[in-house]
């Protein structure tokens, strides 16, 4: 039997999940409509009254909210609790843009950590875990959500924050961490830290939670074998929460959407129509309990599709595939749509590393794709013909997966910047 938290609500009927969902929508309906003016005047924009929205079948008639909805009312947007009930903020990178500002009152921080310690549990994690949070502490919402997640569970809590690799191993190895919180990036880079010192059998990990960024089924299994863990995947967004609005259990097939705090659905990007489970389309989430920063139908640009197909860890719980990554970091190159997810999987199913640049450009008018893909110490080689047949073969691999050329350097190891964060691998330099 799989590990719970809060096992009663995780294995809640469908039926149930529906009905309980339909009873808090119509709650926070009636919470934004009277606290929330900007979105109560969106509604009235659109002829709605707040007797237009009985149930979540009448969900497809709201208007959406969108990042940039958020950042025009920078810095109170959809704030619906006086600031004095609220007890924290977290905030966006504001990589794209100005910063998203999201406000929690206690119970709003309270769901949230409930939800991280449903993704610790789901990997087996109990009281008896050490774990080891390595996700930046701060604005970023990674830190804070599973540290307190990790505490609600009754976990050894070790706050590590990113960086200081020396640091991580050293409090990974002294106090046998055995569930490790960070990027999927900084893990392969823990890992590679790991062999290079030597400290294989000095680590006591048996699992990560690894999110805030696309990654691949490949790069999980190298990171599970070069580990000897199991390595889940974890997902959220600050809009929303942060990490846990959906997690891995022992299946590995997908996140289970915490549905008895956030409603999911896919829709169209280009129409905004709401697709049919099992299509593939852009996520949009509405907060079914959330006090002070109650977000309705919003689109998150990560493209995904929904299932609910039973699981078999019992959880009810609808699933979110793996995102393919976000609508705006798909790339289009010649006409066509690359994610660098499918770079990575070629390039790991390759036996390289994920370690690898994308550098996209205009010359002549017409786009270029350049991939810079570190060497493994392994096939490290200075002979030139060698490296140039290792090049056509990845360029090969690429052309049968994207469809299009992409121009192939491979460089030394250690050569491209390691993440202790979010990996940044795209370079764009086309002046559109
Ligand atoms: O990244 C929250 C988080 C922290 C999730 C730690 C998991 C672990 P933001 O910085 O607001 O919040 O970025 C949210 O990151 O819309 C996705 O595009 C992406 N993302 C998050 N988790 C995953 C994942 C945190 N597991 C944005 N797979 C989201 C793919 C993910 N993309």
């Amino acid at each position: 039997m799989s590990n719970y938290f809060q096992p009663a609500i995780e294995t809640m009927p469908a039926a149930q999940i529906k009905a309980l969902q339909n009873e808090k929508f119509r709650k926070q309906m009636a919470h934004v409509w009277n606290d929330c003016p900007d979105y109560r005047r969106k509604m009235e924009a659109a002829g709605l009254t707040l007797d237009d929205i009985q149930s979540l079948d009448d969900i497809g008639k709201l208007p959406f909210t969108s990042k940039d909805d958020l950042r025009e009312h920078y810095p109170y947007a959809m704030l619906a609790k006086p600031l004095a009930d609220c007890v924290r903020i977290q905030s966006t990178s504001g990589t794209t843009g100005k910063r998203v500002i999201a406000y929690y009152t206690q119970h709003d921080i309270d769901i949230w950590e409930e939800c991280c310690a449903r993704a610790i549990a789901a990997t087996g994690g109990t009281k008896e875990d050490v774990v080891q949070v390595s996700y930046g502490y701060g604005l970023f919402t990674g830190g804070p959500g599973l540290n307190g997640g990790s505490h609600k569970l009754g976990c050894l809590t070790l706050p590590m924050s990113s960086g200081n690799t020396d640091r991580q191993l050293q409090f990974m190895t002294d106090l046998g961490a055995t569930i490790i919180c960070c990027t999927p990036s900084y893990a392969a880079y823990l890992a590679e830290s790991i062999k290079e010192r030597g400290l294989r059998d000095q680590i006591k990990l048996k699992a990560g939670i690894f999110g805030a960024e696309a990654w691949s089924e490949e790069m999980r299994r190298d990171i599970e074998q070069s580990l000897g863990i199991k390595a889940y995947d974890i997902y959220g967004l600050t809009e929303i929460s942060g990490p846990g609005v959906s997690f891995e259990c022992e299946e590995q097939t997908g996140m289970h959407i915490n549905e008895d705090h956030f409603y999911a659905e896919i829709i169209d990007p280009d129409t905004g129509e709401i697709l049919p489970e099992g299509a593939e389309g852009e996520l949009v989430f509405t907060c079914l309990d959330k006090e002070a920063f109650p977000v309705i139908r919003y689109r998150t640009k990560d493209i995904c599709v929904l299932t609910r197909k039973t699981c078999s860890c019992g959880r009810t719980f609808i699933k979110m595939v793996k995102p393919r990554g976000r609508s705006d970091d798909m790339l289009i190159i010649k006409g066509v749509n690359v994610f660098p997810s499918q770079i990575e999987a070629v390039l790991l199913e390759q036996g390289y590393q994920a370690n690898y640049q994308l550098i996209v450009d205009r010359v002549n008018n017409s786009d270029t794709l350049d991939v810079n893909v570190e060497m493994t110490p392994e096939k490290f080689t200075d002979n030139l013909g060698q490296v140039s047949e290792m090049e056509k073969k990845l360029v090969a691999a690429l052309k049968a997966m994207l469809g299009i050329y992409a121009k192939v350097h491979l460089v030394a190891p250690k050569s491209i910047t390691r993440s202790e964060g979010k990996a940044v691998r795209v370079i764009d330099n086309r002046k559109i």
